[in-house]
């Protein structure tokens, strides 16, 4: 069984975030989300999230193609994950190209996908609020 791993905060879940997902998984059988906390997006990723860890974990555990959700606490737990959780392929968005390729010394590839264009919580707030203003 192949497995792979993605990280990530996934908060407004867009589609987006469903195509990584989709790609991520066909690299493998098995595709684990190491889903950040709210504490690690509060004190590490200066990230206020609308859904809280439980609800987010709730959602991506409804996505077809994820099969287990674990916490991601802090930015030096990929390489133990890697042996704890048996780990074939990793896989990032490339909007983080180059930044985990420390990884493959850990015995996995590391695959950076494109992402999708156009689509980010920001962005999202942002159109929200000129529909608001529109009205
Ligand atoms: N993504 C994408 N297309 C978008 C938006 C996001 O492909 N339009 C991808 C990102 O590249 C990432 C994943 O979806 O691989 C999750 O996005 P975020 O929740 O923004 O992830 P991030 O906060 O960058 O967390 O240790 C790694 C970090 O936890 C990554």
């Amino acid at each position: 069984m192949k497995r792979v791993i993605t990280y990530g905060t996934f908060d407004l879940l867009h589609y987006g975030h469903i195509n990584l997902l989709k790609r991520a998984k066909e690299y493998g059988d098995y595709l684990i989300v190491a889903l950040s906390t709210d504490e690690f997006n509060k004190n590490a990723k200066n990230k206020v999230c609308y859904f809280d860890y439980e609800k987010r974990k709730a959602l991506l555990e409804a996505v077809r193609y994820v099969d287990l959700v674990i916490p991601e606490e802090n930015w030096d737990q990929k390489r133990s994950d890697m042996h704890l959780y048996h780990i074939d392929t990793f896989v990032m968005g490339n909007d983080w190209e180059g930044k985990f390729d420390f990884l493959k010394d850990e015995g996995v590839d590391v695959v950076y996908l494109t992402r999708t264009p156009e689509i980010s919580t920001t962005q999202i707030k942002l159109d929200l609020q000129e529909k608001e203003e529109k009205k």
